[in-house]
């Protein structure tokens, strides 16, 4: 019950978020840790998720990407959120949406702690993905129920695939592979991770943020990106990387620490981790 409690109060917060967005596309003179400017729809959604699960009885911690420290609240779950995971996507009227990860640990911990792991997309339609229990499920979201629309997993046959980051700036391994995978791939890369990974869930392929010449460790976080991403994504049969081993495996120690982060097809995981 406790971990579905969590799962219930994002998905009731789903649409309240959804119909905040209009007004809260500005950016404010604020920046969060990751030295990223904020919108006024992050500080929002941060405060109005942090408020609704910390007086969750089964929530221990509230991390957020906008916060700095976390926020112990009791005991229980460690609950991580990236409130708005692409909020720059608001102003160009994107996807974008919000990743919550579940953890049975206080850090440092890893992403094998994770006992549920969700993301919102606020696309044509709000859409919620979970995994938990081994298995990812889709849901619709209207006036804040979540309507179960099936199980998810990936197919065998890839045809996405988005990297992030400057080609430049990318480790020639890098740049090796998606010379390689772009002849077999259709590109499709829109800025929000979960956006694009909804993509390689629906499609097939492989979504990347990986590392750069100029940042070794990448732009996501391992905590509120990174891990859930990955528990998700290998609970839909995919498969995920930092470049060597499972994002699950990788010791999460700061907060705000960065991954490489590689999703989707084990097959494409397997030849990334071969070629980088
Ligand atoms: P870039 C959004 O800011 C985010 O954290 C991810 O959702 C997304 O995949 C990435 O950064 C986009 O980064 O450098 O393409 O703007």
């Amino acid at each position: 019950m406790s971990v579905s409690e969590i799962l219930d109060v994002v998905a009731t917060a789903a649409p309240e978020i959804r119909s905040g967005l209009p007004g809260r596309r500005t950016k404010i003179d604020e920046q969060n840790r990751s030295g990223e400017r904020q919108l006024a729809a992050d500080v929002w959604a941060d405060e109005l998720l942090g408020d609704r699960l910390a007086a969750v009885d089964s929530v221990g911690a509230y991390a957020s990407e906008e916060r700095d420290e976390v926020e112990n609240v009791g005991d229980g779950y460690l609950v991580a959120v990236d409130p708005l995971d692409g909020s720059s996507n608001l102003r160009s009227n994107n996807p974008m949406g919000t990743v919550v990860g579940v953890y049975d640990d206080d850090l440092p911990t890893t992403g094998r702690s994770l006992v549920a792991a969700a993301f919102v997309l606020y696309g044509p339609i709000t859409t919620m993905v979970v995994a938990r229990d081994g298995s990812t499920t889709e849901y619709v979201v209207e006036a804040g129920d979540r309507r179960d629309v099936g199980e998810i997993a990936l197919p065998e046959e890839p045809t996405v695939y988005g990297f992030g980051g400057r080609v430049p700036d990318w480790p020639a391994g890098v740049a090796d592979y998606v010379e390689t995978i772009e002849g077999e791939l259709k590109l499709r890369y829109g800025g929000a991770m979960i956006a694009d990974v909804s993509q390689v869930l629906t499609y097939g392929g492989i979504f990347a943020y990986p590392m750069l010449q100029s940042r070794s460790s990448g732009k996501l976080r391992i905590l509120f990106e990174g891990a859930p991403i990955a528990y998700i994504v290998e609970s839909a049969g995919g498969s995920s990387s930092d470049g060597t081993r499972s994002l699950l495996d990788v010791e999460v120690t700061e907060v705000h620490q960065r991954t490489p982060v590689f999703v989707g097809n084990a097959d494409l995981v397997d030849r990334l981790e071969a070629t980088v």
